[in-house]
């Protein structure tokens, strides 16, 4: 009995890798688990055994490894929500989704994250911002985001600007403008005063003009005057 009482403690680590391969808390898990997952949708568990979600794992841009937690790319989902939902999140993995603040939260507490946004126009044009750090607050904390190290892939850095904001919604306005941001410009984000990105807006197909900046905008990719066809952002751990 002391025997095998010893021998399994001399397996313990093995055994607590063993459940802890099975249980991937991010896209960047899976990679090493098989590095060669493909992209698609897997099952992440952000706060350990009993979470688990799907999400969207880019395999392929600037290494892969990438956890998708925001996705636009055809109109098919309402990202005009309540607070409650842009915190446990919505939409289909497979498609158009937002992974939920919580589960963003949760992740980035855990590890340190780069970001990339990646986006294209409907005439085919491509650009991408990514950012060596990226992390966002707990709920007491308004999900704050924390973004820094701005590298430029041709879209502009519309980003930093949002930086230690709080994540607004129509119930719950928490931006620092007098005005409610995310009622005016019909999404759901970390509005400043109130946004040079909108990636969460309606999506309007291209160029328009009403209403003003309320579409999925990237200001210095293509302007408050344009909707974009697609928009993602996903995180990464840094070693
Ligand atoms: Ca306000």
């Amino acid at each position: 009995m002391k025997v095998v009482l010893f021998v399994l403690l001399l397996m313990a680590p093995v055994l607590i890798k063993c459940y802890k391969r099975v249980l991937p808390v991010d896209c960047s898990d899976i990679h090493r688990q098989n590095s060669n997952s493909p992209s698609g949708v897997y099952t992440i568990h952000p706060i350990g055994s009993t979470s688990a979600v799907q999400v969207f794992c880019d395999m392929e841009s600037s290494g892969g490894r990438w956890t998708v937690f925001q996705s636009r790319m055809d109109g098919s989902v309402n990202f005009y929500r309540p607070w409650d939902q842009y915190r446990r999140g919505f939409g289909n993995a497979a498609g158009e989704y937002w992974l939920g603040l919580e589960n963003i939260h949760q992740l980035t507490r855990q590890r340190r994250y780069e970001l990339l946004v990646e986006m294209e126009d409907f005439s085919g044009r491509k650009g991408f911002a990514r950012y060596s750090s990226f992390s966002i607050g707990a709920e007491y904390d308004g999900y704050t985001l924390r973004v820094s190290g701005f590298t430029n892939g041709g879209a502009g850095d519309s980003l930093t600007g949002h930086t230690e904001h709080k994540f607004s919604t129509f119930d719950r306005d928490q931006d620092p403008w007098t005005g409610n941001c995310a009622k005016l410009y019909l999404g759901g984000f970390w509005y400043n005063k109130c946004h040079r990105v909108n990636a969460n807006g309606a999506y309007l197909w291209g160029p328009y003009s009403k209403p003003y900046a309320a579409g999925v905008v990237w200001y210095q990719f293509a302007g408050y005057g344009y909707s974009l066809k697609t928009i993602s952002m996903k995180i990464r751990p840094v070693h």
